[in-house]
């Protein structure tokens, strides 16, 4: 029995021996897969298993850095809004994505994870973010395409997962989704401001924005089905409803008529209505750059990663404080930030 556990120490992945599971487990594990079946919700305190648990930290930890990494490219035009209300807006949008990582962390938190734990994967690089946030925003026309495909992108995305099987993170995405709504619309409204009254000149910046988004927005989705490996298990554990590239293909059905309206041309010279599919067609995404860009080798990533740390080290103060302030009204309270795992 010892050289057995001895044996499957340190080992993981597909030819990892199985663990040896009680009866008690067993039981718990069918029950378990009874309730996903029947579109049950997953409470933080219901049984679930290690590889579920581990799965939806992964996701939901990384959804929260996107959050907030993405408030990055955009809280770099504030000071440079051209109008008061258009930096009314912005300034709302940013701090209402500061808020969706807030949801998102506590959210993580009920699986098991301190946020300190989950930060400290983002802030050593071993947690990802989305691709999309290392992309740089050039020009004024870039807010507005962000708001349009960006965050339209992410609520095609995002709504399934209010269906998601554990629900807190099916209840945190239930806000962000209504918030997400406006940040689409306000980008749209400022590119058609742009696209209607706007000079020859700012009618091309909006083409230029819209030639740099497009492609990246579009691998915001993910890998294709066929080289996702979470997508399967996920959607049968009920955390993903669609997959990766039926997501995708709903974005760019809606998005072709959107683009028709502004007046501006999508850069892929594939895009074709498909009579037969009843969808558009569209050209090869290079995944190169994708893997590229996750990998960590994209036009910002350590510009956006160092602005994360510093941020961090800056607030140490504020952490202290406090913490000083929960001692003194509680003396059980943590003397310092949780520690990380070992
Ligand atoms: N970027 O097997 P899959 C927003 C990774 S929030 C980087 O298909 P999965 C709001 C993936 O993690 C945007 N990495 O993975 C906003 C996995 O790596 P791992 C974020 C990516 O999890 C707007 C590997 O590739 N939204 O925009 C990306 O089943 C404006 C294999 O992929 C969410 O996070 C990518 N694009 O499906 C804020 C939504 N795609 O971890 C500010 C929740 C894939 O195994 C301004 N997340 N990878 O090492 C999801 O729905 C899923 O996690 C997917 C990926 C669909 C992103």
């Amino acid at each position: 029995m010892y050289t057995q556990a001895m044996d499957t120490m340190g080992k993981e992945g597909a030819d990892a021996p199985k663990a040896l599971r009680s009866a008690e487990e067993m039981q718990l594990q069918a029950r378990f897969d009874e309730r996903i079946d029947a579109g049950d919700f997953i409470e933080a305190k219901d049984w679930m298993p290690d590889n579920y648990r581990k799965t939806l930290t992964r996701q939901i930890s990384q959804h929260a850095h996107s959050e907030i990494v993405g408030m990055l490219p955009e809280g770099n035009w504030i000071g440079r809004a051209p109008t008061l209300k258009r930096k009314a807006i912005l300034l709302a949008k940013v701090q209402d994505e500061g808020g969706h990582g807030l949801y998102l962390y506590a959210a993580a938190e009920t699986l098991g994870q301190s946020r300190d734990q989950l930060l400290d994967g983002l802030h050593s690089g071993r947690a990802k973010y989305s691709s999309i946030f290392n992309y740089p925003t050039l020009t004024w026309a870039d807010i507005g395409v962000i708001g349009w495909l960006v965050d339209g992108a992410a609520i095609m995305n995002q709504v399934p997962i209010c269906r998601c099987s554990y629900a807190p993170y099916a209840r945190a995405m239930i806000r962000i989704c209504r918030e997400e709504s406006f940040h689409q619309r306000q980008g749209y409204d400022a590119l058609l401001v742009m696209m209607t009254k706007g000079t020859e000149a700012q009618k091309a910046m909006v083409q230029d924005a819209v030639n740099r988004w497009w492609w990246p927005s579009i691998m915001m989705f993910g890998p294709p089905d066929d080289q996702s490996p979470n997508t399967a298990q996920s959607m049968r554990w009920g955390i993903k409803r669609v997959s990766n590239d039926d997501l995708r293909q709903k974005f760019i059905d809606a998005t072709v008529d959107q683009a028709k309206v502004l007046g501006i041309t999508l850069p892929d010279p594939d895009l074709k209505w498909n009579e037969a599919r009843g969808h558009w067609d569209f050209g090869v995404i290079d995944w190169a750059e994708f893997w590229r860009v996750v990998g960590g080798d994209g036009p910002c990533n350590r510009e956006r990663l160092a602005m994360r740390v510093q941020a961090w080290e800056d607030g140490e103060w504020v952490r202290e404080a406090a913490l000083a302030h929960a001692r003194k009204h509680s003396p059980d309270a943590p003397t310092a930030p949780q520690q990380q795992a070992a």
